[in-house]
């Protein structure tokens, strides 16, 4: 597998780092972000006595219809707030099963995953295939973010069990699993990832009328899958590609419609039928357009648009 896009001086996971089964040894020394409206808050942070450093996310999790009779016995508590003519407000409290919060942990944690999730001030880009070139894609090839997860998966030495859809064709294949952000049971935030087996296609960009065969197979197949696993028809699912993608190697988001995905926004998302079709029209379409991305201040690709007098 191509491993010469992974040189970037990432820290590397320690295979040996056992599970966690808490967060006990979790030292937190800063709150990077805390999203009232996501109901996230991430914390930066070491683990034990070791100096790497360490991410933990915590995210709220949905309610389930299906089991609302559960959320409403004699153990969740509830403590007055106020009481105004026909408003009851209380502070209430559930059994700690039904009170679940998603937990993600990167460990090690780089700097590249810590400005990631720190809040920012962002900007727009309106990117040319000339800026692409003469600075973006030079720019990207020294910094990216290293993919041996992506290869993990594809190699099935990582989430082998989580798979639901596998295509081993070397250049129409692919691998569908639910994304790290989804649990794989609560349909209403489904969101699984489509991960190609080619390895020289970092993003959107990279895209021709060469790629049109994959791109069909993989929309085909996986709305099918989703159908027949999740119920979902595709008329419910939203499937897009990111650009810029954090991970550059070519993978589609497929999530549930109504479900307000991070990263979903008209800066970032581009609709995989719409990249089909624009590319129909227009073979080379995304080596001559440009194309919008958002970077933040504290992104050293600002400080180098900055340089070039772009801000
Ligand atoms: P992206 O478009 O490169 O950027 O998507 P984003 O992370 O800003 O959305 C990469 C996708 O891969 C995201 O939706 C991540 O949640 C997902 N992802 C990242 N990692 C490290 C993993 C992983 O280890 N396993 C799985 N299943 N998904 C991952």
């Amino acid at each position: 597998m191509d491993k010469a896009i992974d040189d970037n001086n990432e820290p590397q996971k320690n295979d040996d780092s056992p599970d966690l089964k808490d967060l006990a040894s979790f030292k937190s020394e800063r709150i990077l972000n805390c999203d009232s409206r996501h109901k996230t808050i991430v914390a930066l942070g070491s683990l034990g006595a070791s100096e790497d450093r360490c991410l933990v996310i915590l995210e709220k999790k949905a309610f389930e219809a299906e089991s609302f009779d559960k959320l409403c016995t004699a153990e969740t508590t509830l403590d007055k707030v106020f009481r105004n003519d026909v408003y009851g407000n209380y502070d209430c409290a559930l059994a700690s099963d039904l009170n679940a919060v998603k937990a993600t942990v990167i460990y090690p944690a780089s700097e590249k995953h810590i400005q990631k999730y720190e809040i920012q001030t962002i900007h727009i880009v309106n990117e040319s295939p000339e800026l692409y070139s003469s600075v973006i894609q030079p720019f990207l090839e020294k910094e990216q973010l290293n993919l041996q997860w992506v290869y993990n998966i594809l190699d099935h030495k990582s989430e082998v069990d989580r798979i639901v859809a596998e295509d081993t064709d070397p250049s129409l294949g692919f691998v569908l699993l639910p994304d790290l952000k989804w649990d794989g049971k609560d349909l209403k935030s489904l969101y699984l990832l489509a991960i190609v087996r080619l390895t020289n296609i970092k993003s959107l960009r990279d895209l021709t009328s060469e790629h049109l065969p994959l791109l069909k197979n993989i929309h085909d197949k996986c709305t099918n899958v989703i159908q027949e696993q999740y119920g979902l028809p595709s008329s419910r699912i939203r499937s897009f590609l990111h650009y810029h993608p954090t991970f550059y190697h070519l993978h589609i988001h497929f999530t549930f419609l109504q479900y307000d995905a991070p990263g979903i926004h008209t800066e970032r998302a581009h609709l995989l039928t719409s990249v089909i079709n624009n590319i129909e029209l227009l073979p080379n379409y995304y080596k001559v357009a440009s194309l919008p991305f958002t970077v933040r201040e504290s992104d050293k690709l600002f400080a180098v648009l900055k340089e070039k007098g772009l801000y």
